[in-house]
């Protein structure tokens, strides 16, 4: 759906036109399963065929029309078609079977090494065996796929999709083959492109194809498509939520909540849309925390569908410059990570990835993590909660947006929608993020100001914030005075003094900070890039040594900020960005890591646990 409040802000006529082109979409997806992984599944997971097309040679015909679109549909890749054993001279110039495989889910950049800088259409084949059962349904789904997709069954269309971190899910329950033999074919297409989300230029490596996990879920007829247990806004002795079915028999169906551990279990109705809401008196609940990361076994059933969770129960409010978890004052010890696995170096595949990258921030002395840019795994939300981490969980909505395309704006939406939904039942979860480093302008007030209000309507108990930028005047002050900051519950802001600007590490402990809003502060990124292993003095641009200085410089300064309540430096770990050149200390890598891409820790990683340590002494007293 076009967002209403965008559309109020076109002229009429444009708006009807908007609303025509938006208002449905032709290939729209089945709304996602709620812990889609906790079901019943089939993995999808393992070795994909793959053929690199880079004219779409396989979508369009000569003339550049898409085959999916003609009468026949036929003439795609899509088909998978072989020549017949009868017509030997048949003409087919693709072969799925006999091309090269790679390993799904994964990048393809770092799986070939021809296609390590490559954007454009890669094609991807699974065959498997799935005998539809009566009274089923299927669902087949994608964690994330960067970053347009077009996917068929059988050689048939499920549907396109845009945006490179979000779950994609089709029910294909009466496309599957009665034998059992079923085929899938995805075109995915990392083309940049400025109207997207996010456009052109970014700093990380455009890494493309199937990067997630791949199943098919199968749900009963009448199925728990849909939950939220968690507590109520600012009123800890409530648990709220809902629970909503889907399929024929959804209305007035029985639902059963039940928290054994907690002692809580209780029946309810569903309504005519299949929605139950609850409000349950539960006092006695242990909170969760990052020092005490507690999760209830939470089972869900109705008729013969049952879901099972693992699930922690916390508040998070502002009060003030303070932020209160669980009711009492915290200081967020975190750091910035993106969803890649420097030693591959590719975007993280599976568990162990994960748990590798949120363990490194547990040794640091982190209690928070900044999932920077974009979603990240609900599997990395999930070891958060279990770890003991606060998530901060953002779009990718990064410096130069198309702020006046309405489709734009209802992609952006679309992606935080998505995000809510599967991190709605996290404890981990304290912020969402609307979007990074966005750059002043009416029109970009207008459009995050709208994803603010769709964030805070989706999800009233966690923080929004978004990493604003600053400016400075000669008196070397620093002003942190966005507008988008007054809509926000955090004051979050990126900040690269010792790099970027202002001087030599020694040098930025003159800057004082002039804050407009009177918030908790959140430092969102601050840094500079170190080779591991070269070494220098303290003012040796690249050397371990002038990132160790920027840190103690940093944190000097970042001190003297009376509202102070937490920092995401920038960046656990060295990762691959297209944009950084030099041949010598970058060599396509962003360097900010505290972590290099082999796995060794830098001095500043040093500098940065020790602060953790006086911090952890400072508010929880150990
Ligand atoms: C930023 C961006 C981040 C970059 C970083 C840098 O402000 O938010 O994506 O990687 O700076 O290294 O310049």
């Amino acid at each position: 759906m076009t967002p209403p409040n965008l559309l109020k802000m076109l002229p009429p006529a444009l708006m009807v036109l908007v609303a025509l082109l938006f208002g449905s979409s032709a290939y729209a997806q089945t709304s996602l399963l709620q812990n889609a992984p906790g079901r019943s599944v089939l993995s999808l997971n393992g070795r994909w065929n793959y053929i690199i097309d880079p004219y779409e040679n396989g979508f369009y015909d000569y003339r550049r029309e898409a085959f999916d679109q003609s009468k026949s549909g036929k003439g795609g890749y899509y088909d998978n078609q072989k020549p017949s054993s009868t017509q030997e001279s048949e003409l087919i110039e693709y072969d799925f079977d006999q091309s090269a495989g790679m390993q799904i889910p994964g990048d393809w950049n770092s799986q070939d090494p021809k296609l390590l800088y490559y954007e454009g259409t890669i094609w991807y084949k699974k065959s498997f065996n799935l005998k539809p059962q009566a009274g089923k349904r299927y669902f087949i789904y994608f964690g994330a796929i960067n970053y347009e997709s077009h996917i068929y069954l059988n050689g048939k269309k499920l549907g396109m999709h845009k945006g490179g971190f979000t779950p994609i899910q089709y029910d294909i329950t009466s496309q599957l083959s009665a034998t059992g033999d079923n085929f899938v074919v995805v075109k995915a297409d990392n083309t940049r492109r400025p109207e997207e989300v996010p456009t052109i230029n970014t700093d990380w490596w455009n890494y493309g194809g199937i990067t997630r996990d791949v199943f098919v879920a199968e749900t009963p007829a009448t199925f728990i498509n849909d939950y939220k247990v968690q507590l109520a806004k600012d009123a800890p002795g409530t648990l709220a939520g809902f629970v909503q079915l889907s399929g024929e028999g959804k209305a007035n169906q029985s639902v059963t909540l039940n928290i054994a551990e907690a002692g809580i279990k209780q029946t309810m109705k569903t309504d005519a849309e299949g929605r139950a809401t609850f409000s349950i008196p539960a006092k006695k609940l242990k909170m969760w925390s990052p020092q005490s990361p507690k999760l209830y076994a939470v089972s869900l059933s109705s008729g013969g569908d049952a879901v099972q969770d693992k699930i922690g129960f916390r508040t998070i409010q502002t009060k003030g410059q303070d932020i209160l978890l669980n009711g009492k004052s915290i200081y967020m010890r975190g750091i910035s990570m993106h969803d890649e696995n420097p030693l591959i170096p590719g975007r993280a595949r599976n568990e162990g990835d994960l748990r590798m990258l949120l363990t490194w921030a547990k040794e640091l002395g982190c209690n928070y993590v900044r999932l920077a840019h974009y979603p990240h795994n609900e599997t990395m939300l999930k070891l958060a909660d279990e770890m003991g981490l606060l998530v901060w969980a953002e779009v990718p909505v990064y410096w130069t947006i198309a702020w006046t395309n309405p489709a734009t704006y209802q992609n952006a939406e679309a992606q935080l929608s998505d995000l809510i939904s599967m991190g709605k039942n996290r404890a981990s979860v304290v912020v969402w993020s609307v979007g990074n480093e966005t750059p002043l302008g009416d029109p970009r007030l207008a459009f995050m100001t709208n994803l603010v209000k769709k964030a805070r309507s989706l999800d009233d108990t966690r923080l929004i914030a978004a990493a604003l930028e600053l400016h400075r005047t000669p008196d070397n002050v620093v002003h942190v005075d966005d507008q988008l900051g007054e809509f926000l519950d955090l004051t979050s802001f990126n900040e690269y003094a010792g790099w970027y600007w202002g001087g030599k590490p020694s040098e930025i402990t003159k800057y004082t900070f002039d804050i407009k809003y009177n918030k908790p502060v959140v430092v969102s990124e601050f840094g500079g890039d170190a080779l591991a292993g070269y070494h220098g003095d303290a003012e040796t641009r690249w050397s371990e040594e002038y990132q160790e200085a920027l840190y103690q410089s940093q944190i000097k300064m970042l001190s003297t900020i009376k509202g102070l309540r937490g920092m995401t430096p920038w960046i656990l770990a060295d990762f691959r960005a297209t944009r950084r050149q030099h041949p010598v200390y970058q060599n396509g890598f962003n360097r900010k890591g505290l972590i290099s891409s082999t796995g060794t820790k830098k001095k500043a990683y040093y500098v940065l646990q020790e602060y953790y340590r006086q911090m952890t002494q400072k508010y929880d007293g150990k």
